[in-house]
């Protein structure tokens, strides 16, 4: 941190719309440090912490984690990280999401980038990512999806009163999808 300004970007969308393979490739190309809020709860889970068993439980349920959990885990990170851009992925999820971090890191994004998806894709493609998270069960996924349109969509509608929200069509492929998300990075570009 230091006297450099902190700039962050939120990236929302729902489960499975490619917000992490899209933060892996604006990572490549605007020099931003990516902080996915799952991977670090799923690290967390990892470490063998005396949270790990809840927030196990809440994945495995699609709930969303008490946020000074999950905001503890984005300040280390960024403390940590040596950098001053974040894209903060899948996060915030919820209006306490929301409320505590801006609460407790005084810190306002950029822009929200928010990947607009049909659900029957994003099952789909959950359906076959095959990387053995424990949420991807359709029983899960269904869950997940309905935490997304009672909790998150509401932060977004929040953002987009404030005109912040950057909406990019995530249902083309990765590459067509990644030169709409270009676009919306060009004020960052080095
Ligand atoms: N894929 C990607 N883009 C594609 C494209 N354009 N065309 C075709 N295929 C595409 O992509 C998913 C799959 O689709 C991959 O196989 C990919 O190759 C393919 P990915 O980039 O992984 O999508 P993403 O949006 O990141 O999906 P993810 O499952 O990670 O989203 P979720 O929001 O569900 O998961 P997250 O890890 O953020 O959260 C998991 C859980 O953690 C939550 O349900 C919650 O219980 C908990 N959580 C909290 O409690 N609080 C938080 O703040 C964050 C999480
Ligand atoms: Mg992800």
């Amino acid at each position: 941190p230091g006297d450099k300004k902190i700039a962050v970007v939120f990236v929302l969308g729902g489960p499975g719309s490619g917000k992490g393979t899209q933060c892996a490739k604006i990572v490549e190309n605007f020099g931003f440090t990516h902080l996915s809020a799952g991977d670090l709860l799923r690290a967390e889970i990892k470490s063998g912490s005396e949270n790990g068993s809840m927030i196990s439980n809440m994945i495995k349920e699609g709930k969303i984690v008490p946020s000074e959990v999950t905001v503890e885990l984005l300040q280390k990170a960024m403390l940590e990280s040596g950098n001053n851009k974040f894209l903060i992925d899948g996060f915030p999820r919820n209006e306490e999401n929301r409320a505590t971090f801006e609460n407790v890191t005084k810190i306002e994004p950029e822009f929200i980038l928010f990947f607009n998806c049909p659900e029957e894709e994003m099952e789909q493609r959950l359906l076959s990512r095959n990387q053995g998270r424990d949420d991807d069960n359709i029983e899960t996924i269904r869950k997940r999806f309905r935490v997304f349109v009672e909790s998150s969509i509401p932060v977004v509608e929040y953002y987009d009163m404030k005109g912040k929200v950057r909406k990019v069509d995530a249902l083309k492929p990765i590459d067509e999808v990644f030169e709409a998300v270009k676009a919306v990075f060009d004020p960052f570009y080095v």
